[in-house]
């Protein structure tokens, strides 16, 4: 599947339609007065959010958006028909921004919220409206006014509660698929997730909450290596982190991936570095001395840090960690409200 979270568009709402000069005539009423109609409205361009999109690709295809334009007003005073209005999907997450200016428009963050991006043309009154006392054949009416039209650019923030940060091949897209029925690509090699998965937890007492697994991040990444920092925008919004990482290595190497990762976070800005994390350490599986685990916890807690040990591989560790990060998700919601 591809994923595409950029894109550039046209939007031309539909212009108004013309008002009508027209007169009546009819048998035996040889100086009918004007009966021209007016002209309907253009059609909105409007963008609705939605659940069932997660990436922008239509719109590498597709990039002219058009409303329909509105009726002309016709004789017997009968309006034009309003035109159609053009209704353009995008995945819940998606920014706005005029083109040239890079001011936003909207921020589309629930399902099914919608924006009107471009208005249409009002239709021009007929000439039956301007009939009066003293001009009473008026021979002209309005025309109707264009539609409006921009220059869109279309900005995708993937929407989830909590993000899925680590290494590549720390397993990532492993717990993923065991919080949630996802099913993401999972190999013994980085870089195996190239685009973001998401995945619902849903666990009995608590909110449902949507779990982001992006590409594995490496040292250097600021600088645009591996698959550099592109992905980290999927997870700006979310409310908290998993940081996982590969315990099988050993507490020097996993205190030092785990430094490692949160200085690429911290090159990418606060709003990444401040994220409260959970940290993660997995494959405990690959570790048979229980001595090791302990070592691993003391440097930890060495640095203020409090860990999970889990295997998600075999499944060890997750249900608790799940509760877990479902009860502080409740907590940040309860403590919001307040
Ligand atoms: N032994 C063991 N292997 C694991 C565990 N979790 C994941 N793996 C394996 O580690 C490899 C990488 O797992 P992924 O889930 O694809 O890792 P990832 O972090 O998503 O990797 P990228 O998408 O490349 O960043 C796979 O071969 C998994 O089967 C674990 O708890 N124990
Ligand atoms: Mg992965």
């Amino acid at each position: 599947m591809k994923f595409v979270d950029e894109a550039k568009i046209f939007v031309k709402a539909g212009d108004g339609g013309r008002g009508c000069v027209s007169f009546r005539r009819e048998k035996y009423i040889p100086r009918g007065g004007p009966n021209g109609g007016d002209g309907g409205k253009g059609g909105d361009v409007i963008f609705a959010a939605t659940n069932r999109l997660h990436s922008l690709l239509d719109f590498k295809f597709h990039q002219h958006f058009k409303a329909k334009k509105g009726e002309h007003g016709k004789g017997s005073n009968k309006h034009g028909k309003n035109g159609a209005d053009c209704l353009v999907y995008v995945p819940v997450g998606t920014i706005l921004r005029e083109l040239q200016t890079g001011e936003i428009l909207a921020d589309l963050i629930a399902d099914g919220e919608r924006f009107v991006a471009a208005r249409g043309g009002i239709g021009g009154l007929g000439n039956a409206r301007f009939a009066s006392p003293t001009r009473q054949a008026p021979r002209y009416a309005q025309p109707g006014q264009p539609g409006e039209e921009k220059q869109i650019s279309l900005d995708l923030k993937l929407l989830a509660d909590l993000g899925i940060i680590g290494a590549p091949n720390a397993g990532k897209s492993t717990l993923l698929s065991k919080l949630t029925s996802a099913k993401p690509k999972i190999a013994d090699y980085p870089f195996t997730t190239l685009i973001p998965n998401l995945g619902v937890v849903e666990l009995e007492d608590y909110h449902p909450f949507v779990v982001a697994d992006i590409p594995g991040l490496i040292e250097g990444a600021h600088a645009g290596l591996g698959l550099g920092m592109r992905f980290l925008r999927h997870i700006e919004r979310t409310r908290l982190l998993v940081h996982i990482i590969d315990a099988s290595l050993g507490p020097e190497e996993t205190i030092k991936n785990w430094q490692k990762i949160n200085a690429e976070l911290s090159a990418y800005g606060p709003a990444l570095a401040e994220k409260t994390q959970v940290v993660t350490l997995n494959k405990i599986d690959l570790i048979t001395e229980d001595d090791k685990l302990e070592a691993i916890k003391a440097a930890f807690l060495d640095k203020g840090c409090t860990v999970y040990f889990i295997s998600a591989a075999t499944s060890k560790g997750v249900e608790e960690l799940k509760e877990a990060l479902a009860r502080r998700l409740q907590q940040d919601e309860y403590e919001r409200k307040d």
